[in-house]
């Protein structure tokens, strides 16, 4: 076979090779076959020394027509391969958009929470400021300043646990009064705040107590502040929570920390008022006590009681969302069990 032959056999070979060659791996192993330094071709240029000079440059040329036809099929070819391998992998790494994502769990405010910042909010629309309190109180602040001496027998009604003798975690949110008070200047206007936040007491739990729950004090103290100012703004704060429709009622009662005291009573949401094991069959749920501020609290705290008065309430929220929510046992905002907490979104979402 002539060397022309030869070269033409090779190529001939190394086209169809080409064209089947499946992947680029393949291809590169052709390219190194055959156009290699051990290759056909370069084994036909190395036997031109043995030719004739007239035949020589005619082989030479032809050997290169030959390999550049070969190097121009394998580069043809890798364009195809690759586009193909990515097509491939495209369609092997495919994700499909329209699968269902996975779900993130979204918390709520605990109801309690917002139950009281929505109590905040009408009292802020009412020019209130919002005080923070101590939870670790000193009995000085939380009953003697309270008009609670150490002797006093109402402190039964609000025994609780102990740090020190001097130290307590306190029973209501009363002593905010206190602490508000002694700080107050009345140049700069009227004091008018609330205070929410956590109590505690030695009280046996069941469905309308708990021994730790909330309570937001409110208090307002300037110049002619009457009862009506009081019984307005509970009446303001009723239907805001309740609306119209749930009636309320005002009977006297006792604080020695205020003179007159009032306790507020909120219609049974689950007899109408009729009576029930609810509201112990009486049709009416204490939420709140009230009354003006006892002019030897307001002298404790360097306030003349013969120019300025005031009045204060203690309101328990946690029996504020029972009413609101038809929730018949306390405890059930204590117990961290999701299925009941979840039913209560709310508007926030935290
Ligand atoms: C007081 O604690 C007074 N400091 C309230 C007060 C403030 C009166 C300012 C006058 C002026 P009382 O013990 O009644 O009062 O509690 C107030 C409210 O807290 C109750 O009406 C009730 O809603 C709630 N509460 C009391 N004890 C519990 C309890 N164990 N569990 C849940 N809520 C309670």
């Amino acid at each position: 076979m002539s060397l022309k032959d030869k070269l033409e056999t090779l190529q001939q070979t190394a086209l169809e090779q080409i064209a089947a060659a499946e992947n680029l791996k393949v291809l590169d192993q052709i390219r190194v076959e055959t156009l290699g330094k051990k290759g056909p071709i370069t084994e036909v240029l190395r036997g031109m020394k043995d030719l004739s000079p007239e035949e020589r440059p005619q082989v030479g040329a032809f050997a290169n027509e030959i390999r550049d036809k070969i190097s121009q099929g394998i580069e043809e070819k890798k364009v195809v391969l690759e586009e193909a391998a990515l097509e491939a992998t495209l369609e092997e790494e495919a994700i499909d958009v329209t699968l269902p994502g996975k779900q993130v769990p979204q918390g709520t405010r605990h109801v309690l929470t917002q139950i009281m910042e929505e109590i905040e909010d009408i009292f802020v629309g009412m020019g209130y400021q919002v005080v923070e309190g101590n939870e670790v109180e000193s009995d000085h602040y939380n009953f003697e300043r309270m008009n609670l001496p150490k002797d006093h027998p109402a402190r039964d009604m609000q025994d609780t646990f102990y740090i020190s003798e001097e130290t307590l975690i306190r029973t209501h949110t009363s002593p905010v009064q206190a602490r508000v008070m002694e700080k107050h200047d009345f140049a700069k206007g009227a004091l008018r705040m609330i205070s929410p936040g956590k109590v505690f007491r030695r009280d046996t739990d069941d469905a309308t107590h708990s021994h730790q729950f909330h309570q937001i004090e409110g208090l307002v103290v300037d110049k002619n502040i009457t009862m009506a100012d009081l019984k307005g703004t509970l009446e303001v704060l009723m239907q805001k929570m309740f609306g119209a429709d749930r009636k309320i009622r005002l009977r006297p009662s006792y604080f020695p920390f205020t003179e007159p005291s009032v306790e507020v009573d909120v219609s049974c949401f689950k007899c109408g008022g009729t009576g029930c094991n609810v509201c112990k069959h009486t049709g009416w749920i204490e939420i709140l006590g009230a009354g003006m501020v006892h002019p030897a609290v307001l002298e404790m705290s360097g306030i003349d009681p013969e120019v300025y008065s005031g009045f204060a309430f203690g309101l328990g929220p946690d029996r504020v969302a029972m009413l609101r929510y038809g929730v018949n046992d306390i405890r059930n905002f204590y117990q961290n069990d999701l299925r009941f907490l979840s039913q209560f979104k709310g508007e926030s979402q935290c």
